[in-house]
């Protein structure tokens, strides 16, 4: 990847100790410009494509947003992107431990929704166990102003963990698991094609409804502690596996390529 002009990343593809201090303390940060122009054209196409082939295949069938888990096996360009080296880096020097991939997925609000996706936190839905702070990048493909339903993060709720998992179509479930939470300062956060926020498994965020006309399209990429074990609860990643419970997810399946 070469680094855009207006972008966060140093000459190297790395991010700022500041950048770094900023996730730390808040549990997500925002970096700007983790694509190019080319790169941007060249991913949202392939976005498209496999949107339009595998809509059906969506694990999410409510009007939140399409989601299709683990493109990066069945699309070599959209791959490309998931397993990118200097990503992976990145999600390494902010979580400041080694990471390998847990699963990725393209996330599509369709045009003219009323549906936000609500407040909730991610690690509680993962059949992980002996785990650090795992995070995701979540990489806009298209122009993601708060109308076409970027994200509201809950600055330093990456440390309520504990919590049982929430359901992220129903705006009350979160408080309802920790009340405390409802008054927390909310930063909205919205993204330029090519941008992208990273933010942790416990903190609490939610997505706005695209209201617009242009449909969004994210990729995300989900990163675990390398030495995360597998719980043995049920998961539509890990299912099928022959896993077993207690043993480190690891090998083929949940790769490091930027080790
Ligand atoms: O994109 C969305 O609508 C929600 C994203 C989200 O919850 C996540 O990436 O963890």
């Amino acid at each position: 990847m070469n680094a855009p002009a207006d972008t966060d990343l140093d000459a190297d593809g790395r991010v700022s100790q500041q950048l770094v201090d900023a996730y730390r303390q808040d549990g997500f940060v925002r970096v700007r410009g983790v694509l190019d122009q080319g790169e941007i054209e060249r991913f949202r196409a392939a976005a498209e494509d496999y949107l339009e082939t595998h809509r059906a295949e969506s694990l999410e069938t409510g009007a939140t947003f399409s989601q299709l888990v683990n493109v990066w096996r069945r699309d070599p360009t959209l791959r490309d992107l998931t397993l990118d080296r200097r990503l992976g880096r990145i999600a390494e020097r902010l979580a400041g431990f080694p990471l390998r991939l847990w699963h990725d997925q393209m996330l599509v609000k369709e045009p003219h929704s009323d549906t936000a996706t609500e407040f909730h936190q991610d690690r509680p839905y993962w059949p992980h166990a002996g785990d650090r702070l795992p995070l995701s990048a979540w990489i806009a493909l298209v122009d993601v102003p708060p109308e076409r339903g970027c994200m509201t993060f809950l600055p330093g709720t990456q440390h309520r963990t504990g919590l049982r998992s929430q359901d992220l179509h129903d705006a009350e479930d979160l408080f309802a698991a920790d009340p405390s939470l409802r008054w927390a300062p909310r930063v909205t956060l919205p993204l330029r094609a090519g941008d992208c926020t990273f933010h942790s498994g416990y903190t609490g965020h939610m997505a706005l409804p695209n209201r617009t006309g242009t449909a969004r399209l994210a990729h995300v990429t989900i990163y675990i502690d390398a030495d995360t074990a597998y719980s043995g609860a049920a998961h539509p990643v890990t299912d099928g596996l022959g896993l077993t419970p207690g043993s480190r997810l690891d090998g083929e399946d949940f790769p490091r390529p930027w080790a």
